[in-house]
């Protein structure tokens, strides 16, 4: 079904052709699966960058203004952004879509969106496996843009190498973001729109929260960086950080542990998926819409009939 023409075109990073394939892992289960096997020894060499936060916080802003450091320095990057207040799905100001249609175009640039609509539990997966896609196209660093709320947002947003989480200095930002499990997850801090009153004293809340974390003299201490992305004020210093603690993960012999760690709970999460399909025939269905009133009239118990619809399944086996 991918002949080497297909996969050339995607390894040399063919716009059209990566569209196509990431168009493949949001829509195909069977095909998408034959595909990520196929382009799975090209992956890898992509490093992978989370940038989470609450709607409005500047996180495409950010996003556009590292694109485009990234691509002074002649590297190429790959974007996935998952939001539905975003630029990149056209949800937002006129102003910031030409922003983002901008670094677009560029030939080292990919942009990709994805909408939150549909199956939530599906689309931290299909983020994922996009962001193989991107990585065995050969994109340098791929960047996830999501809003920081929701369970399937953060497992995107801990699918990347470093997390930085944006906050703005309205009050409350920092513990609402503790109260969303953002705090766990940060790698890097990021105040944006520190034009504002505020930022001082959000700053030193956040400096507050970050002090009660435990930490020894071989962690990473989670950086905290002022920016103004409006005016692209700090997004350097941010970059610079971002590459620290990439830095700091390979030092450390921890990006290889990380990704064992990713690759372990995805690969769970693989096999519940086929189980599931393999368990749920239509026959399991009907037979369970069929016992349902008698378990509603208390001649059967739930635990009982869950444990017959399993054990119907494991026969499947020993027959
Ligand atoms: N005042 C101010 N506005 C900013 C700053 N950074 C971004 N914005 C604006 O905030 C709005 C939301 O930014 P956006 O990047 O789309 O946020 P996202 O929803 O987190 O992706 C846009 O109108 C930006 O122009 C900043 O540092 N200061
Ligand atoms: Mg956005």
């Amino acid at each position: 079904m991918f002949d080497n023409s297909f996969l050339d075109k995607l390894y040399n990073r063919d716009k059209r052709f990566v569209s196509r394939a990431i168009s493949i892992v949001e829509s195909d289960q069977i095909k998408s699966a034959e595909l990520l096997n196929k382009i799975f020894h090209k992956t890898g060499n992509a490093y992978r960058i989370g940038i989470t936060g609450p709607p409005g916080s500047g996180k495409s802003t950010i996003t556009n203004q590292i694109t485009k450091l990234i691509t002074a320095q002649d590297k190429s990057v790959g974007i996935i952004a998952v939001d539905p207040t975003s630029p990149f799905t056209g949800g937002a100001l006129l102003g910031d879509r030409v922003r983002m249609s901008e670094i677009g175009t560029h030939p080292n640039v990919f942009i990709r969106s994805m909408a939150t609509r549909g199956s939530l539990g599906g689309l931290s997966k299909k983020a994922i496996d996009g962001a193989d896609i991107l990585d065995a196209a050969g994109y340098d660093y791929v960047i996830f843009e999501t809003v920081g709320v929701g369970q399937s947002e953060l497992d995107i947003a801990q699918a990347a190498d470093t997390t930085v989480v944006v906050l703005v200095p309205e009050s409350g930002d920092a513990v609402q973001a503790m109260k969303a499990g953002l705090m766990e997850i940060a790698d890097l801090f990021v105040l944006n729109k520190s034009d504002r009153p505020g930022s001082e004293s959000a700053a030193a809340a956040l400096k507050t929260i970050l002090s009660f974390r435990e930490h020894t003299a071989e962690s990473w201490m989670i950086p905290i960086v002022k920016t103004i992305a409006a005016e692209n004020k700090g997004i350097d210093v941010v970059l610079k950080e971002i590459l620290l603690h990439q830095n700091f993960l390979e030092e450390k012999n921890l990006l290889i542990k990380l990704r064992e760690k990713r690759s372990k709970i995805r690969i769970k999460e693989i096999v519940d998926l086929i189980l599931q399909k393999e368990l749920w025939t239509d026959e399991r269905i009907h037979n369970l819409n069929e016992a349902i009133e008698d378990v509603v009239l208390g001649n059967i118990s739930p635990y009982n009939l869950a444990n017959k619809i399993v054990d119907h399944y494991k026969t499947q086996f020993n027959n």
